[in-house]
């Protein structure tokens, strides 16, 4: 968070955390075209996220131009010290976690790579303001929500359904995202 009492401005930087092909950069990509704006990607030939994908979003709060600036990383274990760059600073996390059966042991095995790139910079998971997103709520052995978030909800987050490659509750995590972090740094913003 960067905050400029003089100029009335905030910074807040979100990270859209999770396993390879949840569905992060799909997320990031619906914000940016509901805004009409451009989604900055830097991917590898196929097309996965190689940096990170980044847009910014902006809102009025309690008197404050706030800008939040919104990161994907890339989940990809082989960049695993590109995650961590780009962790840096995050003041919230949308953890993206893919419905399918199949990809139940990524997902919580993901959530302890989270809390461990947390703590590299002194953040505590349980502490940090994070949102759940169940992702790819469309496919035929997505996982009944509440056995995933039995599962993988252990730290008992607020959670949201999605199914982001039809925009459909991308913007419900976002807001959501933005009122934790907000409530989290409301004593800093009085
Ligand atoms: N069926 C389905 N596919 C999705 C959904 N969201 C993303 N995808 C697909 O999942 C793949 C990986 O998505 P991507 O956003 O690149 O994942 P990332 O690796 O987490 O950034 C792509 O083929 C997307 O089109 C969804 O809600 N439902
Ligand atoms: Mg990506």
């Amino acid at each position: 968070m960067i905050l400029d009492h003089l100029k009335k401005q905030v910074k807040f930087k979100i990270v859209y955390h999770g396993p390879a092909l949840a569905g992060k950069t799909t997320n990031v990509l619906k914000i940016a075209e509901n805004r009409g704006e451009e989604l900055l990607s830097f991917n590898t030939k196929t097309e996965r996220t190689l940096v990170f994908d980044m847009v910014k979003e902006e809102r009025e709060v309690k008197g404050f131009k706030a800008t939040f600036i919104i990161y994907t990383i890339p989940g990809q274990d082989i960049y695993s010290e590109i995650r961590k760059m780009v962790m840096r600073g995050a003041d919230g996390v949308v953890y993206v976690v893919d419905s399918a059966e199949d990809r139940l042991q990524d997902n919580k095995h993901f959530l302890e790579v989270l809390s461990d790139d947390l703590k590299l910079y002194g953040k505590d998971i349980e502490e940090i303001p994070v949102v759940i997103q169940y992702n790819k709520r469309d496919l035929g052995n997505a996982l009944p929500l509440e056995e995933l978030n039995k599962e993988i909800n252990v730290i008992n987050k607020p959670f949201t359904e999605a199914v982001a490659i039809e925009n459909k509750g991308v913007e419900e995590t976002l807001d959501l995202i933005i009122d934790e972090i907000i409530a989290h740094f409301g004593k800093l913003l009085k």
